[in-house]
């Protein structure tokens, strides 16, 4: 190959590989503020009765917790997602700062939870069956999230 190409594909992938990670570099550059402590409290998230009765291993059965997630410098907002064991979580993330990378939503542990969030579909639901501390990252293993279940 003609070393002018190389130089192009070198160019073209950096240029990509910048538009994807953007959130994470700007959190760089400017001086990646500090995580926002514990901003969602069990019982501070919109709570509503449901029909959904006889969920498996529900411990607060029928409840289910909304959060909005966003994301800015590369950090998710909430940045802890508490409840107790057994409520239903409904994560709907705005894909409007939930992009690039970020935008695609991972819990990890036990959960094994990924999705891309998009205009069409944005809401991730699953039961808080499982106690723990679970990381919440984005498809580039940033973002600093947790989900605490107690
Ligand atoms: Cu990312």
């Amino acid at each position: 190959m003609e070393k002018r190409a190389v130089w192009a594909i070198i160019v073209i992938v950096g240029a990509v590989f910048l538009t994807m990670h953007a959130g994470h570099i700007g959190a760089v550059v400017s001086g990646a503020k500090t995580p926002t402590p514990v901003v969602q409290i069990a019982g501070t998230g919109s709570q509503s009765q449901s029909g959904s009765a006889g969920i498996p291993g529900a411990g607060k059965e029928g409840v289910v917790e909304t959060f909005t997630l966003t994301a800015s410098g590369g950090q998710y907002d909430p940045a802890v997602i508490r409840v107790k064991q057994g409520t239903t979580i409904r994560i709907e993330g705005d894909p409007k700062t939930l992009s690039g990378c970020m935008a695609v939503v991972n819990i990890g542990g036990d959960y094994r939870i990924s999705k891309l969030i998009s205009r069409e579909d944005n809401v991730i639901e699953f039961i808080a069956d499982k106690t723990g501390t679970f990381p919440m990252y984005c498809d580039m293993g940033i973002g600093n999230g947790k989900l605490l279940v107690e």
